[in-house]
């Protein structure tokens, strides 16, 4: 085998859902906010960047960052135009709060972030009032936002999204009455469950989340869990590689996130939990993953959302199961910071596995030998990650195109595979 077990431990960076919303938060709350653990990846630091422009003071301390807070009308008109950099979560959260402020900013990004859909916050954002204008006319970023009086509304969202939930429950905060969001499948809770921390009134009602406006919001103290983002790779590098046993410290469990754990015990994995506990709400465990014979499963429906960032690491794994995995519901990964079917399947063809794509999904029949290829990343942080792992048990050596785009969501990722080496 080209590499040995991969034994040892890992502490998985901060959740970048949670580190984002914890900037944002904390800049509308009345008070200082206090974050630990958060991630330090160039997404969360544009975040961080944009409300710097906004007037907020964000302290990085050794292992802490201070949010001084200036409430809920705070914010002040941004000096300079507001670079997300890569980053969906900043676009769109941050429009739903740009949408009720007095004054006009404009938000825009890197070339990924300029193709990605922005209608879906459009469209229910101008619904409550606001004044948001894609600049190119092509529902994209640059985005000119100009706040105004916005009314509540009752939105029946076509997507199971927790970046358009949010932007509406956002914009909840300044509107007129109560804010309604009901969508088809429940996607990350992260921004409820925060929400309520800093004070917000807040209910949920199986998909149907409801706002009240003009909430006192207070500084919170925040332990950002780990990111079961982050950790699915050490998880899927422990299944695939012989002999291999990797305990991965710190991880959210929140059931709005944790579908990678639910897909792989169904094909065949040992995992196990330990020193269970919650953070902030979030639930967290520690889990030891051990080298397991895969079966191929079915992904689809509600467990889509529960995982759609894991996708491109579940096609990598289920190359190496016995049988059929079919991936289906998943058409929100072509709009993700690359196309993630297209690519996906483009670059594991390239290595020889037995992949077909679909509409809304792919079609894998595992237990083909994967070869050396040079893979295509369009710089999405998830497919260079994927394919790190991917290069464990190929014959010969990935060329992976811009690996270094790892930096959006892990930095420390190379690192941190290497030290399970041994
Ligand atoms: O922030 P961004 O660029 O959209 O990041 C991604 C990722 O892979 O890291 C998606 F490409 O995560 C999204 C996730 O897919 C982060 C997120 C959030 O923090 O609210 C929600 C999901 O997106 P969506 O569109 O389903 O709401």
């Amino acid at each position: 085998m080209k590499t040995n077990a991969l034994k040892g431990e890992i502490i998985t960076p901060g959740d970048k859902s949670i580190s984002h919303r914890s900037i944002m938060f904390g800049a509308i709350s009345e008070g200082t906010t206090e974050i630990s653990n958060f991630l330090q990846g160039a997404d969360c630091l544009s975040t961080i960047s944009c409300f710097r422009k906004m007037g907020i003071e964000v302290e990085e301390k050794k292992d802490l960052i201070l949010v001084h807070g200036k409430g809920l009308h705070g914010l002040s008109a941004p000096s300079d135009i507001l670079d997300v950099g890569n980053s969906g979560t900043t676009t769109r959260l941050m429009s739903g709060i740009l949408a009720g402020q007095s004054f006009t900013s404009c938000i825009t990004g890197d070339e990924s972030i300029q193709t990605r859909p922005m209608k879906r916050i459009i469209t229910p954002l101008s619904m409550m009032g606001a004044d948001i204008i894609s600049e190119r006319g092509n529902d994209c970023v640059p985005l000119r936002i100009t706040g105004t009086n916005l009314k509540g509304i009752h939105y029946n969202s076509p997507v199971a999204s927790a970046q358009v939930k949010s932007a509406v429950l956002l914009a909840g905060l300044y509107a007129d009455g109560k804010t309604s969001v009901t969508e088809p499948a429940l996607s990350r809770n992260h921004s409820e469950l925060m929400l309520k921390g800093f004070g917000a009134e807040l209910t949920t009602d199986n998909t149907t989340v409801t706002i009240m406006p003009n909430p006192k919001l207070t500084g919170q103290k925040i332990v950002v869990p780990g990111d079961i983002s982050s950790a699915a790779y050490f998880i899927a590098a422990a299944l695939i590689v012989p002999g291999s046993e990797v305990t991965i410290k710190n991880i959210g469990i929140n059931p709005t996130r944790d579908g990678i754990l639910r897909v792989c015990e169904a094909m065949g994995a040992k995992i196990e939990y330990s020193n269970r506990h919650d953070s902030g709400g979030e639930p967290v465990a520690d889990i030891t993953v051990s080298y397991s014979s895969l079966t191929g499963t079915k992904i689809c429906g509600d467990l889509i959302p529960t995982l759609i960032d894991e996708i491109p690491i579940i096609a990598i794994l289920s190359c190496f199961a016995k049988g059929t995995t079919v991936i289906a519901d998943a058409a929100e990964l072509k709009v993700k910071e690359s196309n993630r079917i297209d690519l996906m399947v483009q670059n594991l063809k390239a290595m020889g596995a037995d992949i077909t794509a679909t509409e809304d999904g792919m079609i894998i029949n595992g237990g083909r030998p994967l070869h050396s290829a040079t893979i295509e990343t369009k710089k999405d942080h998830r497919i260079a990650m994927s394919f790190s792992i991917a290069n464990l048990c190929c014959e010969g050596e990935l060329n992976i195109l811009h690996k270094d785009c790892v930096n959006i969501s892990y930095p420390e990722f190379y690192q941190d595979l290497a030290s399970l080496k041994q």
